[in-house]
């Protein structure tokens, strides 16, 4: 479908002009990011949006960029890095998947210390932390009234222990979000496969987790499902485990099974190259099924293109809906989820780490870093030194923003002439250009890292950018044949949503802009955090 607009923008050829808008400070304090700006929450509407055969591509665009985040949502998108935390029967019996069978007297941690795992993390950097409180073996790590098969039959401190409330009480002294992972397949729970009891057992366990350990941040289901004893397979209740959530913690996520957080699609780290957090959805059934498995609403979370413009053109032809659905990535420090004493030489290295970091948190993703502790209960001396490692070098990089006070320009491009005639002669047409911020960085000054952010409480408007660089008044150029010349692309992009993290060889300037080449709405006035410029110097 063409696009209004599109083919005249990208065809360009003169950049004549800046028009500017006004604006001061490169960067706006987080503060007032979080209470968006006077004047422009009338234009968004949050929750879904309906979408049909009869709007125009205009009225798709305005839907598009008109959806936000509920709040939850957003508060968790700042956290923007989170530790998974794999620990349980596995741990003991060195496997990724149990059985059920299990003797709960295996679970035996002789060195646990929630507070270690804590501090461990936050040397990453990271702002929460999801446990595993029951994995699809069904041993749980609380004392659930509902079962045997937990921590209260195991030696582990004499069965009085409670993992999932020192893991709570931990992140909050450390000032971590706490989140559950709660497996729906429980290989172990007689009730299992017998569908309304085992839903009745599942809410009783949901309403302890929710209930005994204070404020929890995220609830991640896995979609997982198999048969009970009986031979016949259990059918979830995800509306009934959803409604207990919203009654128990509204402002809790719900993860992957769930509506408030996709899975990305992958567990190796990767993020799409245009990653959106607008997804276009069809039919009115919001719950996940057999066929949309790690998603919602038949979304399938592998899909190549899950948010493109082509997408919703789709979606609203057929009759659909417009949902805020963001990505996370959850992917482990090591090759499995638990911990295998085989794998101490398998953590992932510095540079894949930060090759992760920089594609999921800096691809409009929050990321879900796996680190599963020992048998001791520790978090492995290999995986807390890379944690250490990677903490140390983004707080190296990040620490001082270089835009940071720079005089800043919005506005667009005026092009004196848009476009080419057939002899090669320009058109003569004046038209508005692509949107363009700038700043000025006051003196020359070195870096290999920008950061974009949208304000998403406006909605995700840009579908492509540039990043230019100053290099100073050169030789006239084709793409700006009227001497405004100097102007060096260094790096350019899709989606820029919560924020995009460029990486690029280093490069010294006093000048930046970004220009903005395809938008679903207006760009300018929602920019969040606008533009940083660091210096990572490992690179
Ligand atoms: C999967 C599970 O089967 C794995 O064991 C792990 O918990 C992963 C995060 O989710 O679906």
């Amino acid at each position: 479908m063409a696009r209004h607009g599109e083919t005249s923008r990208r065809r360009v050829v003169s950049a004549a002009v800046l028009v500017v808008l006004t604006w001061h400070g490169c960067s706006k304090p987080a503060a007032d990011r979080a209470a968006g700006r006077p004047g422009t929450e009338a234009r968004s509407v949050p929750g879904p949006v309906e979408i049909g055969p009869a709007d125009t591509v205009a009225e798709l665009e305005a839907k598009a960029w008109r959806v936000v985040p509920s709040e939850r949502q957003l508060r968790w998108q700042a956290l923007e890095f989170q530790a998974f935390v794999h620990f349980g029967m596995n741990t003991f019996t060195d496997r990724e998947w149990g059985e059920g069978r299990e003797d709960p007297r295996l679970f035996d941690p002789t060195d646990l210390d929630a507070g270690r795992w804590v501090e461990a993390v936050k040397a990453a950097g990271i702002r929460g932390l999801i446990v595993t409180a029951k994995h699809h073996d069904g041993f749980c790590l609380w004392p659930s009234a509902f079962t045997e098969h937990s921590v209260k039959s195991s030696p582990w401190m004499d069965g009085k222990g409670d993992v999932v409330g020192d893991v709570a009480e931990a992140c909050r002294r450390g000032g971590l979000a706490f989140g559950v992972y709660l497996s729906p397949w429980d290989r172990h729970e007689p009730s299992y496969g017998d569908s309304p009891r085992y839903n009745d057992h599942f809410k009783n366990q949901l309403r302890e987790l929710l209930t005994r350990y204070g404020e929890v941040s995220e609830v991640w289901f896995d979609g997982a499902c198999g048969e009970g004893p009986n031979g016949r397979r259990q059918v979830y209740d995800w509306a009934g485990y959803f409604a207990l959530i919203r009654e128990l913690q509204p402002n809790a996520v719900i993860s992957i099974m769930g509506p408030d957080a996709r899975w990305i699609g992958n567990e190796a780290g990767v993020t799409r190259e245009s990653e959106w957090s607008v997804i276009p959805v069809v039919g009115f059934d919001d719950l996940p099924d057999e066929k949309s498995p790690g998603g919602i609403a038949h979304i399938d979370a592998q899909a190549k293109d899950l948010g493109s413009f082509g997408r919703i053109a789709e979606a609203a032809r057929l009759g659909g809906r417009l949902l805020w659905y963001p990505g996370q990535v959850d992917v482990s420090i090591r090759p499995g989820w638990f911990y295998h004493a085989a794998e101490d030489d398998q953590v992932k290295t510095l540079d894949h780490l930060l090759d992760i970091f920089y594609t999921s948190v800096g691809g409009n993703a929050q990321l879900l870093l796996n680190i599963p502790p020992d048998k001791r209960g520790r978090i492995h001396e290999n995986d807390a030194r890379r944690l250490k490692e990677l903490g140390d070098r983004l707080r190296a990089t990040f620490a001082v923003n270089l835009a940071e006070g720079a005089k800043t320009e919005m506005g667009h491009e005026r092009p004196l002439v848009d476009g080419i005639d057939r002899r090669g002669g320009a058109t003569g047409f004046s038209k508005r250009g692509p949107d363009v911020f700038s700043c000025v960085l006051g003196e020359a000054r070195s870096f290999n890292v920008a950061m974009l952010m949208e304000d998403i409480r406006q909605g995700q408007h840009v579908e492509a950018f540039a990043l230019d660089v100053w290099d100073g008044a050169g030789p006239v150029t084709d793409r700006d044949f009227l001497g405004q010349t100097g102007w060096r692309e260094i790096a350019k992009g899709t989606t820029i949503g919560w924020k995009k993290l460029l990486r690029f060889p280093t490069v010294e300037t006093t000048k930046v802009r970004v220009r903005i080449l395809g938008a679903r709405g207006p760009v300018l006035p929602f920019m969040a955090e606008h533009l940083g410029l660091f210096l990572d110097p490992g690179r």
